[in-house]
């Protein structure tokens, strides 16, 4: 078992590469980026990588190539070669679940062989693509009819967690290559003000849900289901034939979708080796194959493995998503940062960070390794951000000068999608000042040569040495942001390994789950329920009670 091998590995902080690096660290915690810069004039240019149509320039960070020697050899006693192998092999990586890992699958090409339990898995992917296309072309040419023989104007997904967030952050990236005669949203929150927003202006003879759902039990997705089942037959009359043509399912379950009514030739299927927050790439993406039609979604699939084909074969030193991975790594454990910012300039990726904060924290947020013992070492950072430039007018002051070190992946592109006037190189002129002005900031000495008031000065300086990755690309388009997700997976894939822990399961958020079905029946039931929660629970309850919701 690939990440089993742990097991045989000593403790992360008692490897040499992680006691020299703490040595090492020692030493870099005064290093200013203005003196590494001024050591080295092609430094700009020889820390760079690329890869599946990306341009990783990292030479903004805090490492020389020492850090970057002792990080790669961190990598190899952490066997992450062995554990990326393992992955695309199959092997049941993810041990708390025995289950394996296995998102790089569903943007294989035909052809390949990946076998899980004696049985090649690739056909399986195709074949559910095939179906998707099909059904999607159906939609968007406006064959598929509704109940009353009206063509499908609004498509609306069904979902939460890693069955929403892929497919809404998907659909704001691609909309320029959407269809623009049809309109898609998204139902997530149980809050029932998400539901009847989001369907409020809808003519429901023109309306086709997706329920996504990977298991068809979650709470929020069910009981958005059944409203949006009562929403659509109170519309169109009753008629229960309707649900066949307004509603298809994106799950793992045909028992649970054919219960719900549901027929199950509407149904597209993914299996257990698909984690939640790696499934936008798999059915879960159907409301993006209809936006885009199934030939560019092939193409984001395409750019997804050529990532996929990057990381698993190129040396640690030039792999974009090891070295991104690697110097998480660094930040947190070494030089005590705990949240990184994500800060695409680019409007069509303003969901990327809500997305990416799901696939990063959900995925490293753990404190026991593989084996089940607690680490000494800080694993996952908080991630976070906002496009720019709106985030400069917001957050960037704590950035630029407050106490906290804080990383920044800043993400742009050579073009834009809608180039009118000076906005596109006004655009650029910012993220590429952002990162100048963080890393090189502004002396004292330089602020009063400007003639600044003396008091003023420490207020007006700029320390600098504030860390950043510029990834760039050509233009925004379906395989670019296919590579840019597959970046993200594997960096997180590559702390994970470090960290030694299980980046692939979730268990944190199912106490929460557990007690709210405990809670739900004692706020609505009709007599005073005997409560034994503490005494503040307890109390809450029985104020919302009052409120006469029973
Ligand atoms: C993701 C998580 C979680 C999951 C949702 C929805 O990795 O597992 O966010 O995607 O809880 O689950 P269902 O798809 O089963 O409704």
């Amino acid at each position: 078992m690939g990440q089993g091998t742990s097991q045989t590995l000593a403790p992360l902080t008692a490897r040499a590469g992680w006691k020299k690096l703490q040595q090492h660290s020692a030493s870099m915690r005064d290093a200013h980026l203005r003196d590494l810069f001024a050591a080295d004039a092609k430094r700009g240019e020889r820390m760079t990588a690329s890869g599946a149509g990306l341009y990783l320039d990292y030479s903004k960070n805090r490492v020389t190539d020492e850090t970057l020697q002792l990080l790669v050899q961190l990598a190899n006693e952490a066997n992450l070669r062995g554990r990326i192998d393992a992955m695309f092999r199959g092997d049941k990586i993810n041990s708390t679940e025995n289950r394996a890992v296995l998102h790089v699958a569903l943007r294989a090409p035909r052809g390949e062989k990946i076998v899980v339990d004696g049985e090649d898995v690739v056909p399986k992917v195709h074949e559910v693509l095939d179906r998707m296309a099909a059904f999607a072309q159906r939609v968007r040419d406006g064959s598929w009819r509704g109940q009353t023989g009206k063509r499908i104007r609004n498509v609306i997904n069904i979902g939460i967690g890693g069955s929403d967030l892929g497919p809404v952050m998907a659909s704001e990236a691609l909309r320029h290559y959407a269809t623009r005669d049809m309109t898609f949203r998204f139902i997530s929150n149980v809050d029932g003000t998400d539901f009847v927003e989001t369907t409020r202006d809808l003519d429901a003879s023109e309306t086709l849900f997706i329920i996504s759902s990977k298991t068809f039990t979650t709470v929020e997705t069910m009981t958005n289901a059944q409203s949006a089942r009562k929403w659509l037959l109170d519309q169109l009359g009753g008629d229960e034939s309707a649900i066949a043509k307004h509603f298809a399912a994106v799950s793992t379950d045909a028992a649970k979708v054919s219960a719900f009514g549901i027929d199950t030739k509407n149904m597209f299927g993914f299996w257990d080796w698909v984690g939640g927050r790696y499934s936008m790439d798999s059915a879960i993406g159907l409301s993006t194959m209809i936006a885009i039609g199934p030939e560019q979604f092939r193409e984001m699939l395409a750019g997804f493995h050529e990532m996929d084909e990057h990381f698993r074969t190129t040396e640690f030193s030039k792999n974009l998503p090891a070295i991104m991975g690697l110097l998480t790594v660094w930040y947190v454990d070494f030089l005590n940062a705990h949240s990184i910012a994500v800060l695409p300039y680019d409007q069509y990726l303003k969901r990327f960070p809500a997305f990416l904060q799901q696939l990063t924290m959900e995925s490293n947020g753990k404190h026991v390794t593989l084996d089940g013992r607690t680490v000494d070492y800080m694993t996952g950072p908080v991630y976070w951000g906002e496009p720019g430039t709106n985030g400069q007018h917001s957050f960037y002051q704590l950035i630029h000068q407050g106490t906290h070190l804080i990383p920044c992946d800043f993400i742009a592109f050579a073009k834009s999608l809608n180039p009118i006037a000076r906005h596109h190189n006004l655009l650029l002129a910012n993220v590429l000042a952002q990162a100048e002005a963080l890393a090189f900031g502004k002396t004292a000495a330089q602020v009063e040569a400007e003639g600044t008031a003396k008091e003023l000065v420490p207020h007006r300086v700029f320390e600098g040495n504030r860390p950043s990755n510029m990834i760039l690309a050509d233009h925004l388009t379906p395989k670019i942001l296919g590579a840019l997700v597959a970046l993200y997976e594997h960096s997180v894939f590559t702390q994970g390994a470090i960290w030694n822990i299980n980046s692939f399961d979730q268990w944190g958020v199912e106490l929460g789950k557990v007690l709210a079905q405990r809670i739900a029946p004692e706020l609505e039931s009709p007599s005073e329920p005997p409560l034994k929660h503490d005494s503040s629970t307890n109390a809450l309850i029985r104020r919302l009670r009052a409120d006469g919701r029973h």
